[in-house]
This record gives C-alpha cells, sequence and structure tokens, in this order.
C-alpha cells in the first residue's frame, strides 16, 4: 500500500500532523485542499458525504476513510514503517504507553486546537474556557516530559520517536498562537526542537524550520 488522499487545509494544526507524519515516514499521497475557511467547505454536502462529523483532516486509501487523526497516525506507522518503531503496537509495555500519551494527543486538540482556532479565526468557542483547558494539558505535558528527561530520554516513548510524539506536537508547538507561550515550559522547549530536527520534517505557518539545528548531528528515527 503506497498511496492515499488527504483531505487537507493549511492552517490546521490537525492536517499537519497526519502531513508531518507523512513527511518523516516518506509515504506519497495526493493532497485535496477544503477551504476550511472563510469557505466552510467541510460541512459542504460532499464533504460531509465523505465525512458525515465534518471534520479535517480526512484520510481516504482506498475503501478505507479515516477521520481520526491518530488512527491516521497509527494507520500510516503500520503500514509504512518496516521497522515498526514509529508504532511498536505489539511491544507489551511501549505499545500502551503510546496509546497512552494518544488521549493527551486527543484532549490537546480540543483544548490547545479550539483554543487557536478561536484566535486566529475567532471560532465561536467559549475562548477562555479551551484556553484555561488547554493550560492544564501543557501543564501535564510538561510534567510528563520533565520525567523523561530525568529519566535520560528524548522521546515520549522508548529511544525512539513514535506517532505519540508526531501526536503531540502541531497543537504543543502552536499553542503561542493561543496566547499559550511555552516560555515557562523548558521540557516542551526542548522536545520541539527535538521533533523539529528530525529528517524530513517539514513546517507549517507558524512553525519554522531550525536552521540553527542543521549543523548537528542529525538524529536517526529509522
Ligand atoms: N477528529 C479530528 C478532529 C480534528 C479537528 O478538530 N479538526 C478541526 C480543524 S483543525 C475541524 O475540522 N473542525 C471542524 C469544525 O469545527 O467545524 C481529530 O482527529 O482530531
Amino acid at each position: 500500500m503506497s498511496h492515499f488522499t488527504l483531505y487537507t487545509y493549511v492552517l490546521s494544526a490537525s492536517c499537519y500532523k497526519v502531513r508531518l507524519m507523512a513527511a518523516l515516514l516518506g509515504v506519497p499521497y495526493d493532497s485535496v485542499a477544503v477551504n476550511f475557511y472563510p469557505g466552510f467547505e467541510h460541512r459542504s454536502e460532499a464533504m460531509l458525504a465523505l465525512n458525515p462529523w465534518g471534520t479535517l483532516p480526512i484520510l481516504r486509501a482506498g475503501d478505507l476513510v479515516l477521520t481520526e487523526t491518530q488512527a491516521m497516525l497509527g494507520w500510516l506507522a503500520t503500514n509504512h514503517d518496516p521497522t515498526g518503531r514509529w508504532y511498536p503496537a505489539a511491544d507489551p509495555a511501549l505499545g500502551p504507553q503510546v496509546l497512552q500519551w494518544l488521549g493527551l494527543a486527543a484532549r490537546l486538540t480540543g483544548s490547545a486546537g479550539l483554543a487557536r482556532l478561536h484566535a486566529i479565526l475567532d471560532w465561536p468557542v467559549d475562548g477562555e474556557a479551551v484556553r484555561k483547558a488547554a493550560l492544564k494539558d501543557l501543564q501535564e505535558l510538561e510534567l510528563l516530559l520533565t520525567d523523561r528527561v530525568l529519566a535520560g530520554q528524548t522521546w515520549l516513548v522508548g529511544d525512539h520517536p513514535t506517532i505519540a510524539d508526531i501526536a503531540c506536537f502541531p497543537h504543543a508547538a502552536l499553542s503561542p498562537d493561543a496566547g499559550l507561550e511555552h516560555d515557562g515550559f523548558p521540557a516542551i522547549r526542548n522536545w520541539l526542537y527535538a521533533v523539529r530536527s528530525l529528517p524530513g520534517f517539514v513546517t507549517m505557518p507558524g512553525i519554522h524550520e531550525l536552521h540553527e539545528l542543521r549543523e548537528r548531528e542529525p538524529a536517526d528515527p529509522q
């Protein structure tokens, strides 16, 4: 299996999550740009026929349609990473740890993701409530990452980046868009740098390349 179609919007952190995973794995795909804003095309009849929940991104591979980004990352790694290191699902210790982090990734989408949409697109949600929830989720990420650092580790699970890192990265990286700066989160800052220095890393508006890291010994994700 080598090809899929991604329905995507350039300013969406959730869509970027899947684009980033595909880039890191070197998986080619077709892109369909959806006018999420100001067109609200994701709620058009044609798009709702594909995804009745009216969200982006949508991944289509033959008859398979996925609407949850965490599932998309799992699908990509399962089908396109012969090493199994990006998603060590069968490992009795690492597999459940990855799933644990995917829970936080989903919560970050509903907190930091919505807080950002509210800040940049005036999304009709309670801005203060989602910002507060986002702060709590970022504090949790910081605490758990500090534990990892104290254990001498860079990545969220094991000693290799996994879909857990990619699932949590976009909404954490873009939280300053919602006024949630990284100054008080040193462990998050270092981890964001580590993800951004991965070979094959791609950017989106608001997340830049780390030119200063180009001279560094590249991490070997395989
Ligand atoms: N089910 C998705 C949700 C992703 C999500 O929240 N996407 C936003 C765009 S970044 C969206 O489509 N929102 C639809 C809307 O609020 O109308 C996931 O996998 O996390």
